[in-house]
């Protein structure tokens, strides 16, 4: 059964082009509830365990370097069928194939660039929240 809640980062590249506010406005304009929010900034080691799942992709060593480069917003968010809604939300993971209307559509940059990150299961929300969240920093 799906859970109510997913995880969020918005990306060095959403803070430094100053769309913080506006993609937040539009998560909670989708009906998202915020239940744990942090300015914060990745350590190497963090973000190579966040994105572990990606050590194999020729992709890795640049996304490691790129999500510790600059500061993130993380939330954990809350929704009915939470995971699947927040990907439709941001769209596509290249913002050129990403829908109309999409967070990805209007505010990334490229594909690595791109804005905002979103739990792909009910499991890794779990786990996500979590390694950015203590159980008394969510409410
Ligand atoms: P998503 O973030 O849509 O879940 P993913 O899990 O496949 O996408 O990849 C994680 C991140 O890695 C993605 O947001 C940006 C980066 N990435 C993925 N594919 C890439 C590629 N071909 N070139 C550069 N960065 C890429
Ligand atoms: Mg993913």
């Amino acid at each position: 059964m799906a859970t109510n809640r997913t995880f969020t980062m918005l990306k060095p590249d959403a803070i430094e082009n100053n769309y913080t506010g506006k993609i937040i406005d539009m998560i909670i304009g989708a009906g998202f509830k915020i239940k744990a929010m942090k300015y914060t900034q990745l350590t190497e080691a963090q973000a190579k365990e966040f994105y572990a799942v990606h050590s194999e992709r020729p992709f890795y060593g640049e996304l490691v370097e790129y999500m510790c480069s600059g500061p993130i917003v993380a939330a954990i968010l809350e929704k009915d069928n939470a995971v699947e809604d927040f990907r439709t939300l941001i769209g596509a993971t290249d913002p050129a194939e990403a829908a109309a209307g999409t967070i990805r559509a209007a505010y990334a940059e490229s594909k690595g660039r791109n804005a905002c990150h979103g739990s792909d299961s009910d499991e890794n929300a779990e786990i996500e929240g979590m390694f950015h969240f203590a159980a008394n920093e969510i409410f």
